[in-house]
């Protein structure tokens, strides 16, 4: 229902939208983000531009969005700053020639810091919802992200109304904002399916100055299937998971899992749903990607809970057409909730993420390359790694056909670090770094999970330092990178120093 609002197209919207404004749109992942109104925001700041009149607006959001919201703003270089996570190729461009600044956060983290006005007023909220009541019930689409503190916080609230997102999927919701500390009480959620709020997001109806009306599906795809290399490290993981049960590390009946995005999270997760060992599980996770999917149909997932539907569009069509199916086995939660560090570490999580580099001592590089250029951002990993009852990261050993080694002497920057990572994971082998100490982990790392071409080169490296608690000599530890960034290769050029 939606006739007590007025009924505004796309541009109308777009037209409350003033240069310098921050403005807070739904989407985790491309999941149930805005599509129309940022899309004619982008086409209103090519008019203003070319009339010679300033136009960028700051942008917050969930997470990653789809095309017309990240790309097509981008395009139009119509945003100044950009908070908590991004995955867009022109975006990313911009954030590193320094003309948009980028604020990379734990995903967890945004709404307390919206609800504390941590980056000033939003003005404008343009929230994607499968339905809005007169009294501001907003019944969300495909994703929850931050959504519900945004209606609370925003001045004035656009909804885009999809009428081609299922109402079903709308009520999968599970709305909870936690009150502000000191007088936040605990949360009781000791279950990856437990209910514990409302099935939608409460707005005053006042502010809602206008409903657009939408049937855009999500710009989802661009999955990539396993191929030799993720498969390879899935079967360490499942390995290494399957001896953890049967040493009773893990209890027998299992613990529910995170992953991260990416092909290799997909291919993990399909190794377990293939395992005879493993039982059935759940995911305690902030994204549903295809392959846990297909294990929930197939009754080896027995559910899920998660910030968005990051699935195919035949997946999302597949849960409207079999809701009663889907309706008790997936929870969408505020990104607060699902990434939630007190519940992460109640339910005992197996995390899983992915890394661009790891060093010889455990820390981990998930998101700049050469310390300088942003890849995506930290994302949720940060919320389940720190948390999590085993957090496991992964990634190939090299990169760019061989050129560079994910295993570094030190990784030129840190998002996780060594206390918070526990094993680490390439094609080559894994290497469980718990209970061992530096030196000691430094030749476990290079032997199991650096490529071959590279550990003899980073085994003289840790040989020619001086003893310590942590092997480190400061004048050569970047020497790889220098390597790469002079010759466009990690092994080439002055690896004296290195070698
Ligand atoms: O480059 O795109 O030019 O081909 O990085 O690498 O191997 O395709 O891996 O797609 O899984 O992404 C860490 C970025 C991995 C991602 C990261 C180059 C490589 C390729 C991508 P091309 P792959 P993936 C849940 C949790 C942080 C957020 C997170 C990520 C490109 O997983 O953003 O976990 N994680 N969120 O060639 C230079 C290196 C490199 C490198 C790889 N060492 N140096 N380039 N590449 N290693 C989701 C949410 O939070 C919503």
């Amino acid at each position: 229902m939606s006739g007590a609002f007025p009924i505004l197209s796309a541009a109308e919207a777009a037209e409350l939208i003033d240069h310098g404004m921050l403005v807070a749109m739904s989407g985790f992942t491309p999941a149930g983000a805005a599509k129309a109104v940022p899309r004619a925001i982008a086409d209103r700041a090519k008019i203003l531009h070319e009339a010679g009149q300033p136009f960028r607006i700051r942008v917050l959001t969930g997470a990653s969005t789809g095309k017309s919201l990240d790309d097509a703003l981008a395009e139009a270089d119509a945003v100044s700053w950009r908070a908590p996570y991004q995955s867009s190729r022109p975006l990313r461009q911009r954030i590193n020639k320094g003309e948009v600044e980028f604020v990379d956060m734990h995903l967890s983290h945004l709404p307390q810091s919206v609800l504390f006005g941590h980056f000033g007023d939003i003005d404008v909220a343009v929230i994607e919802a499968t339905d809005v009541t007169e009294d501001g019930k907003v019944y969300l689409s495909t994703s929850v992200g931050a959504s519900p503190t945004f209606l609370m916080k925003a001045k004035k609230v656009i909804i885009e109304l999809n009428r081609g997102q299922s109402k079903e999927i709308g009520k999968m919701a599970d709305v909870v904002v936690p009150d502000t500390p000191p007088h936040r009480k605990s949360l009781a959620l000791d279950h990856p399916l437990q209910r514990i709020g409302t099935r939608y997001a409460q707005v005053d109806p006042s502010k809602i100055v206008g409903i657009v009306e939408n049937d855009q599906p999500d710009e989802l795809g661009g999955f990539t299937a396993s191929d030799e290399l993720s498969s390879a490290i899935a079967g360490y993981v499942v390995q290494f998971l399957t001896e953890e049960l049967a040493a009773g590390r893990i209890p027998k009946e299992f613990l529910p899992m995170q992953s991260g995005v990416g092909n290799v999270a997909n291919a993990v997760t399909e190794g377990i749903g293939a395992s005879t060992e493993i039982p059935d599980f759940y995911m305690y996770t902030e994204v549903l990607q295809p392959a846990p999917f297909r294990l929930l149909k197939s009754g080896r997932m027995k559910g899920a809970s998660s910030c968005g539907l990051t699935l195919l569009p035949e997946q999302i069509q597949e849960i409207s057409e079999d809701i009663e199916f889907y309706r008790d086995r997936i929870v969408l939660r505020p990104q607060e909730i699902s990434n939630n560090p007190a519940i992460v570490r109640q339910l005992g999580i197996i995390a899983m993420n992915t890394a661009l580099e790891v060093d010889f001592y455990g820390h981990v590089n998930s998101t700049h390359v050469c310390g300088q250029n942003i890849m995506n951002g930290i994302g949720g990993s940060g919320d389940f790694a720190r948390n999590a009852y085993l957090s496991i990261f992964v990634c190939p050993s090299t990169a760019k056909d061989g050129k560079i080694s994910t295993i570094v002497p030190m990784c030129s920057h840190v998002d996780h670090n060594e206390h918070s990572v526990e094993v680490i994971v390439t094609e080559q082998g894994l290497a469980d770094l718990r209970g061992v100490a530096p030196a000691q982990r430094a030749r476990l790392i290079i032997d199991n999970c650096a490529h071959p071409m590279y550990r003899d080169m980073l085994h003289r490296y840790i040989e020619k330092c001086k003893p310590g608690h942590i092997y480190h000599d400061l004048e050569r530890c970047f020497d790889m990178h220098r390597n790469l960034m002079r010759h466009g290769d990690m092994l080439a050029g002055e690896t004296s120093s290195v070698a």
